[in-house]
């Protein structure tokens, strides 16, 4: 039997469910085989200090659950620097993806990788996510757009995941942008999404969500109905791109459709936010997007949550409107640019982030029973994490009750867990 306690921690941040981060101060939490088995305020329950016990001193530091990344577009070829001129320029996003570059162009470079290229850039930025905190991400495809580079991404997030300790959910996004072939014809590429790619993801269980980019330019509200009726038929579950940069009721639909999650939602409408309250979806808000395409405005989270809206946050991290795994500078975002308080964005990188990606049973808050996934920060509160900003405070990750992270390094060890 393994067993792990962590004592005199400075602040616990629980992120149980109710109001606040369920913060305890000055207390422990014990791991048996993997899962928590008891947490609390003071001392350790003598019974746990056998031999076989390893103590983790958490003296001035703060414990959080592992951080679940609800939103990446992780597998991709290339990168989008070379955009910054267009960007300084005051070129807008869907202006450079209607010239053929922004996703576009990250399909080319995605296609003509292989798949183990594709796998070693993937798992360097997996790499830096557990070194950050991130022990959960959800991982979109999207930039293949044809069968081959698609089914191709989402192997290589199922051959990550098995090798890396961090946990990856992966969602199909065909419906990322209508590719080159498909110029001018949108429905053709809905029907060989639904024909030839959807059943093959399905049957060989490569996804557990498709989402799809409602946008101006690139799928129609009406068009995006359509695909997430086909995705819930074939027995995914649903997240959408909603409202990030033109308003098109996209939270509205995301109501609708009983999605899991909608994502962005800069531009949701006061109707389209009581319509995701009362079906219990997810609004996954990314602020580092905002900052990333200088759109000087951020989604309405206090609003949101006002509402009775879960607020889950997340990177986004892609090549081009989003280039960061650091979950960490995300919070700074999250507190400047949207006013939310650091328990409720720690709430929205755990918790609610777990509601995110549909696996509450399991991960996103420190309580017994679930499973032993934890990050010591060298930070004596959550204030300081927020305010000491655009640096690292990780000194330990633990996932599934194995030590991954010590003193800010990984401790290198494939397939822990499983
Ligand atoms: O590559 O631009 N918004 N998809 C929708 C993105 C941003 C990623 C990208
Ligand atoms: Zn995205």
């Amino acid at each position: 039997m393994k067993a792990d306690l962590i004592i005199n921690a400075s602040t616990i941040a629980c992120c149980t469910e109710g109001k606040g981060a369920g913060i305890i101060e000055g207390g422990y939490i014990a791991v048996k085989n993997g899962r928590i088995i008891e947490l609390g305020k003071g001392n350790a329950p003598v019974n746990m200090e056998g031999s076989n016990t390893r103590i983790i001193n958490a003296y001035g530091k703060t414990v959080t659950p592992g951080l679940i990344d609800s939103h990446t577009h992780l597998i991709h070829g290339g990168s989008r620097e070379k955009e910054l001129p267009l960007k300084l320029k005051g070129v807008p996003y869907l202006e450079i993806l209607k010239m053929g570059g922004g996703i576009l162009s990250t399909v080319r470079s995605t296609r003509s990788a292989s798949k183990e290229e594709l796998k070693s850039k993937a798992e360097k930025s997996l790499d830096r996510m557990l070194l950050h905190g991130t022990t959960t991400v959800e991982a979109k495809s999207g930039y293949g757009l044809d069968f081959d580079t698609e089914i191709k991404c989402l192997e290589a997030a199922a051959e990550l995941n098995a090798s890396h300790p961090v946990d990856i959910v992966s969602t199909y996004m065909g419906a990322h942008a209508v590719p080159e072939e498909f110029k001018g014809n949108t429905r053709g590429y809905m029907g060989f999404m639904f024909e030839k790619v959807m059943p093959y993801i399905r049957e060989n269980n490569l996804a557990e969500y498709i989402d799809v980019f409602c946008e101006e330019g690139v799928f129609s509200p009406e068009e995006s109905r359509i695909i997430m009726q086909k995705g819930k038929e074939e027995g995914f579950k649903l997240k959408i791109h909603a409202d990030e940069i033109v308003p098109l009721q996209g939270a509205e639909l995301a109501g609708e459709m009983g999605a899991v999650s909608a994502e962005h939602l800069l531009a949701a409408s006061d109707e389209g936010i009581a319509a995701m309250a009362e079906a219990g979806t997810t609004a996954i808000l990314l602020p580092g997007t905002s900052f990333y395409l200088m759109l000087g405005k951020y989604a309405q989270a206090r609003k949101m949550m006002e509402k009775g809206v879960r607020v889950a946050i997340a990177t986004d991290y892609n090549p081009g409107t989003c280039p960061t795994e650091n979950l960490q500078s995300i919070m700074t975002f999250a507190c400047f640019g949207m006013k939310m308080t650091p328990e409720e964005i720690i709430k929205g990188m755990t918790l609610n982030a777990a509601y995110g990606v549909d696996k509450v049973m399991e991960i996103g808050s420190l309580e017994a029973g679930k499973k032993a996934d934890m990050v010591i920060f060298d930070a004596p509160n959550l204030e300081y994490i927020i305010y000491h900003f655009g640096i690292n405070h990780v000194s330990t990750v633990i996932k599934n009750g194995e030590t991954v992270v010590e003193n800010g390094m990984i401790i290198k060890n494939k397939g822990i867990g499983r």
